[in-house]
């Protein structure tokens, strides 16, 4: 059994507010949102951070980002902010790429 908790998901060995997926990438309500709209869109497959997603599948990069659209376009007008933290210095804590989709209201930017 895998320790990744994305992974885990991914195989619904852990339950998830699946909001949209298709073959490649599955999009799911974080748990602690930092917006009205805070989804997760997460690449089916392993890859630690968006570096190595585009570098072993563009197209995937493409599709994960296809899927945040759809969702902001059925949530919040079609307009949002798409965040990858990258390393646990930018504030990632889970070692499976995932893209954070963020809308629902006018968002600031207050970078550290
Ligand atoms: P990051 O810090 O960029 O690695 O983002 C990880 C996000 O994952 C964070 O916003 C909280 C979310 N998260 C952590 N554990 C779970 C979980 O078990 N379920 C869901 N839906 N989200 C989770």
């Amino acid at each position: 059994m895998t320790d990744c908790l994305f992974c885990r998901i991914v195989a619904g060995e852990i339950p998830a507010d699946v909001v949209a997926e298709t073959d490649s990438v599955i999009a799911f309500r974080d748990i602690a949102p930092k917006a009205p709209v805070h989804v997760l869109v997460v690449p089916r497959s392993h890859l630690a951070n968006v570096a190595e997603v585009a570098n072993a599948d563009p197209g995937l990069l493409a599709d994960m980002t296809a899927l945040a659209q759809g969702i902001a376009d059925a949530e919040c007008g079609g307009q949002f902010r798409l965040i990858f933290n990258t390393g646990a210095e930018a504030g990632q804590s889970v070692f499976h790429a995932h893209g954070h989709v963020l809308g629902g209201a006018p968002l600031g930017w207050e970078p550290a």
